[in-house]
C-alpha cells in the first residue's frame, strides 16, 4: 500500500497537522507532498492535488485500487482502521467512543480559539489578552484535558498511547505555547508531554526552517 499525504505549510496549518499525526503514527511507511499556503499559487497547487480545495488529503493507492480520504478525521479513521497495532484509538469501546467525542468536539468546535489564536507553530506571540469566546475555549479544552486524564491516568488523554484524540488537541497544545496561555496541574504536565513528543519535533523543525526561510 502507498500512503501520500498532502500537507500545507507546517507552521500554520493546523488541519495538516492533525491528519499528519495518525500517518506518521500508524507506522506505515508514507511520503508527503507539500503545498504552500497563502501564496499567490496556493489556490492552483491545492486544487492539483484536493478536490475540496483543502489540505490535508491522504491518496492511498493498494494494488490496482487508488482513492481519496480528504478530511483530517476521516484520515484519522482511516489510519486506525489499516493500522491497528498502533492503537489510534483505546481498545476500551466506552472509552474509543468517548476519545472519538473529544475529537469531534475539536474537530467542530472553537472557531473563536481558532481565530484569535491562529497557529503559529514555530513562533512565540506573547501579549495576546483571550477575548469572550476563546477564554470559554480555553476553559472547555482544560476541563475535557483533566477529565480524561484524571479517568486515564496519563500521560496521554487515553492512557499511554499518544493517539487520534490528542492529535486532535496538538494545534492548540502549540498555540497555547505561543500565546503563553497559563495553566497548571495535569494540564500543564499534559501540554508539555505533547509539545516535546518526537513526532511535534519534527513538525516544529520544519516549521522552525519555514520561518528561517521566510516563507511564513
Ligand atoms: N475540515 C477540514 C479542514 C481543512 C482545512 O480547512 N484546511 C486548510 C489549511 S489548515 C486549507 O487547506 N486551506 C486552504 C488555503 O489556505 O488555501 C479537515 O479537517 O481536514
Amino acid at each position: 500500500m502507498k500512503l501520500t499525504i498532502a500537507v500545507g505549510t507546517k507552521n500554520w496549518s493546523s488541519w495538516s497537522l492533525r491528519g499528519w499525526l495518525p500517518v506518521r503514527a500508524s507506522g506505515l511507511p508514507f511520503t508527503e507532498h507539500y503545498v504552500r499556503l497563502r501564496h499567490d499559487d496556493t489556490e492552483v497547487e491545492v486544487k492539483k492535488v484536493s478536490p475540496s480545495g483543502l489540505v490535508p488529503l491522504l491518496t492511498v493507492e493498494d494494488g490496482g485500487e487508488r482513492f481519496q480520504v480528504w478530511d483530517s478525521l476521516a484520515i484519522a479513521e482511516f489510519m486506525a482502521e489499516i493500522a491497528p497495532a498502533a492503537q489510534l484509538w483505546p481498545e476500551n469501546r466506552a472509552a474509543r467512543a468517548k476519545a472519538r467525542a473529544v475529537a469531534a468536539e475539536m474537530h467542530s468546535g472553537f472557531p473563536a480559539l481558532r481565530q484569535q489564536l491562529s497557529m503559529e507553530f514555530a513562533r512565540h506571540m506573547p501579549g495576546v489578552t483571550p477575548n469572550e469566546g476563546t477564554a470559554k475555549a480555553i476553559a472547555r479544552i482544560v476541563s475535557v484535558w483533566e477529565q480524561c486524564l484524571a479517568e486515564s491516568g496519563g500521560p496521554y488523554l487515553f492512557g499511554q498511547t499518544f493517539g487520534n484524540a490528542d492529535f486532535f488537541y496538538a494545534p492548540v497544545v502549540s498555540r497555547f505555547h505561543s500565546y503563553d496561555v497559563a495553566m497548571n496541574g495535569a494540564a500543564k504536565a499534559y501540554a508539555d508531554t505533547v509539545w516535546h513528543h518526537p513526532f511535534m519535533r519534527e513538525w516544529l523543525k520544519a516549521s522552525a526552517q519555514e520561518v528561517a526561510e521566510g516563507v511564513v
